[in-house]
């Protein structure tokens, strides 16, 4: 590590409705993650009671508290502060939940990194004016993000406005457009939708900023480091393609203020065509982020299919499975030297950009053994990522904070219960609330003990006055 590792934030993630439950408490109401949620809520756990964080609070802050995190990445669920997204004033007990919480984490010598929504737009907006795809929903967003600064700017450093925007688009019934439309509609709603949220985000960068200068304000994306698969050009470019129109055309927006030729190239070849404002140009290009948060997994691998298909980049690639790496039972790789790679593009992109890596993890099916779970694989895949880091970090770039996905087991977006990726492990399946108890896992221990080495290494440092 660098002599910037005694403020090093060693943090964990998670966000509102994959934790929470109390779907329906003190005065919520849905968002269409709830909604999502019920579709399937005869195949897996859905978001009703989820690991009852909301009732656990105090038990959940204590852990993180033993674990020995300096930073906590959360989100704020939407329609628990405006339960129907349109209300002139902010429901009082939803600010109270997230005061209480953030106000533990103070106490506990955590600093809580909040991302303002992920997933969870009040349904009812949805109902109102479709959601995102109208422009309405920039007016109710900023209205949020004002209500959630007044409230808590004042203690809390680290904001994130929107989580993996990208994964929004690509996944249009996130966004509660309708999966029986045709390609063609559904593509112009999804980057319609893109397109508001930018402009959202930038207006809200733009307030933040003015208001709260010394603090950060930035979006969480879904950073997809992708590889060609074989040393063919083509495959090179398909890689490039995927990569700058997934990943870096959200990181260009909010860091640079406009939107890249390539993006808007691209929906003009798939005959996409997003309503603008002349104004709109200005909004983006006052209202930029001050750092960036990135979702980090694994490296994605493709190889082009340009000469057969054409439509949007997503069509003219397909991923290969690189058989030398191991993954999990979802696929997704193990490929730690990829976030170093992944890392050093972004400083070669954004200089000394400070980064806060706001997911990464490792999925398991998991069950208590003697009230202990053996996750051998996760301390792996954590220890790996973050051997990769540090050296990303001793190669120049400004990583300022690793929380890992996630603190506690929590429901996962595809795979319910079936899929865990906590430090914790909650004592419940899909179907059985059990006892809801906590149990550390083995990885606890590791991060932990990770956490606790660096504390050492900034007190032998600061004694021996480097
Ligand atoms: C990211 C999301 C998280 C989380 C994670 C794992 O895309 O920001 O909310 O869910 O992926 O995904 P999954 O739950 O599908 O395994």
């Amino acid at each position: 590590m660098n002599k910037r590792s005694s403020e090093f934030l060693w943090g964990a993630s998670t966000s509102a409705f994959q934790v929470e439950g109390a779907y329906n408490i003190d005065g919520k109401e849905l968002s269409i993650a709830d909604v999502r949620s019920f579709k399937n809520s005869e195949k897996q756990l859905d978001t009703k009671v989820s690991v009852d964080h909301y009732h656990h609070l105090e038990e959940d802050v204590s852990l993180m508290k033993e674990l020995g995190l300096k930073s906590y990445r959360f989100s704020i669920s939407w329609p628990r502060i405006f339960p129907k997204g349109d209300e002139k004033n902010p429901n009082k007990k939803g600010l109270e939940f997230y005061h209480k919480l953030i106000d533990l984490l103070i106490k506990s010598g955590i600093e809580p990194i909040i991302t303002m929504y992920h997933f969870d737009q009040p349904y009812q907006l949805i109902e109102k004016y479709g959601g995102w795809v109208s422009r309405d929903s920039i007016h109710d967003f900023v209205k949020y993000a004002e209500c959630l600064f007044e409230e808590f700017a004042g203690k809390v450093k680290y904001w994130l406005t929107i989580n993996e925007q990208a994964v929004l688009v690509v996944a249009p019934d996130m966004l509660g457009i309708e999966s029986n439309l045709s390609r063609e509609e559904k593509l112009e709603r999804a980057y319609q939708s893109n397109y508001h949220m930018w402009i959202a985000q930038a207006i809200v960068y733009k307030l933040f900023r003015q208001k709260y200068p010394q603090n950060f304000i930035g979006p969480a994306v879904s950073y997809l480091t992708t590889l060609p698969a074989t040393m063919n050009s083509e495959d090179m470019l398909a890689a490039k393609e995927l990569e700058d129109f997934y990943s870096f055309s959200q990181m260009e927006v909010a860091l640079k203020g406009k939107i890249p030729k390539y993006f808007e190239k691209e929906l003009e070849n798939n005959n996409v065509y997003v309503v603008q404002e002349p104004e709109d140009e200005k909004t983006l290009s006052e209202g930029t982020a001050n750092y960036l948060g990135v979702n980090w997994y694994c490296t994605t691998i493709v190889e082009s299919k340009a000469e057969k298909c054409n439509g949007v980049i997503f069509e003219r690639i397909k991923r290969v499975n690189n058989d030398h790496l191991k993954h999990t039972d979802w696929g997704w790789n193990f490929d730690p030297v990829g976030l170093r790679y992944g890392l050093r593009q972004l400083a070669d992109r954004y200089g000394d950009i400070p980064i806060i890596i706001t997911e990464c993890g490792w999925s398991e099916k998991e069950e208590l053994q003697n009230e202990r779970v053996h996750d051998n694989d996760r301390i792996k895949y954590l220890g790996e990522h973050i051997t990769q880091m540090e050296l990303a970090i001793s190669d120049g770039v400004n990583v300022i904070s690793f929380n890992p996905w996630s603190f506690i087991d929590l429901l996962s977006v595809g795979d319910g219960m079936e899929k865990r990726y906590g430090m914790v492990y909650v004592d419940r399946t899909d179907f059985d609330e059990k006892t809801m108890k906590r149990y550390r896992k083995d990885s606890f221990f590791f991060y932990q003990d990770i956490i606790k080495q660096h504390k050492n290494l900034d007190n032998q440092k600061e004694n021996n006055g480097d």
